[in-house]
């Protein structure tokens, strides 16, 4: 058994970015800049929008980070998006999500400005992913197909089982693993709250992507021997013994299942980081598009 460390590769990514950026500096070209909405308070999506700006400052990105408070109007978010979408400095624009109740996120999602979408959840880029056209792929399958890629795992022919189908992780990883990229080709079955025989068919997984947010939900006798496991959980159990007061549980209950399998992420150090790296290739991409349009 082997763990897919995602903080390593990871580092990998955003090294090679780093020297990207150097490069595009020295020729006199603007760097990436990423501007970053966070709504209210939510513990989770502070820490992860605060790696996402870390993570800026370390490859040497500009970074805008703007907070709103969870009684912010729909109408005065859309306005700070098209603020953002009209600055031509702003390579790339996400809004953190889960937005409060009082907010769509569908309307939130269709304003920000295709090119600047780095988090690929505009219609418009989900079309061209679904058609396999070259475009913003949504961070956390785009990490773990990068994680897939970083440890050369052959998907070839493979049966996966994407276990979730959630519009940020499991629709869109079902499509790339069946697309005909060089770590796709494999047969998916996407397996949600409805699906009835969800144990034997994860038992005839090579490959299993759990995204479903229940902890420790992929038991050892779901697990074929020699399964490949990425757990894209990231529960906050209370936990009175941390200091924080929780700890962090993915889909997968690591410790019985782990033993079984040719490959593991863990949760934490797996595909959170790679969700990180991805964005950050993502941001890159807006910026270098622009300077082959001038
Ligand atoms: N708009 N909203 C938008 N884009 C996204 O790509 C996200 N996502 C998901 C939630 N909402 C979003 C993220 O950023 C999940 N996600 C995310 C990002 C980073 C990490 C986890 C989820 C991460 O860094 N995880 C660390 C542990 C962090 C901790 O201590 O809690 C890890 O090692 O898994």
């Amino acid at each position: 058994m082997q763990i897919l460390n995602g903080r390593e590769a990871s580092q990998a990514i955003k090294d090679q970015l780093k020297l990207s950026v150097a490069q595009m500096a020295a020729q006199g070209k603007k760097v990436p800049h990423l501007a970053a909405i966070l709504v209210g308070n939510n513990g989770a999506s502070e820490t992860y929008v605060n790696a996402k700006v870390k993570a800026c400052e370390e490859i040497g990105f500009k970074s805008t980070l703007i907070r709103a408070e969870d009684t912010i109007s729909s109408l005065r978010l859309l306005d700070t998006i098209a603020q953002l979408n009209a600055d031509y400095d702003v390579d790339g624009i996400l809004v953190q999500l889960p937005l409060p109740q009082h907010i769509s996120d569908t309307e939130v999602i269709n304003a920000v400005h295709p090119d600047k979408d780095v988090d690929g959840f505009h219609p418009i880029n989900v079309g061209k992913m679904v058609l396999g056209q070259p475009t913003y792929v949504p961070a956390t399958p785009y990490g773990i197909m990068l994680l897939i890629e970083h440890y050369k795992i052959e998907t070839k022919g493979k049966h996966a089982v994407v276990v979730g189908r959630s519009n940020i992780v499991g629709r869109p990883m079902s499509i790339l693993l069946s697309g005909a990229g060089a770590y796709g080709n494999c047969t998916v079955t996407l397996c949600h709250s409805h699906t009835t025989n969800l144990k034997e068919l994860c038992l005839e997984a090579d490959i299993i992507v759990a995204a479903l947010g229940k902890p420790g939900f992929i038991k050892e006798d779901m697990v074929k021997e020699g399964a490949v496991i990425i757990d894209v959980g990231i529960t906050r159990v209370p936990d009175s013994s941390k200091k924080s007061g929780f700890r962090l549980s993915g889909d997968v209950d690591f410790e019985k299942v782990a033993p079984k399998c040719s490959y593991i992420t863990p949760v934490p150090g797996g595909v959170g980081p790679m969700t990180i790296a991805a964005l950050m290739k993502n941001t890159f991409r807006a910026c270098a598009a622009k300077h082959h349009d001038r």
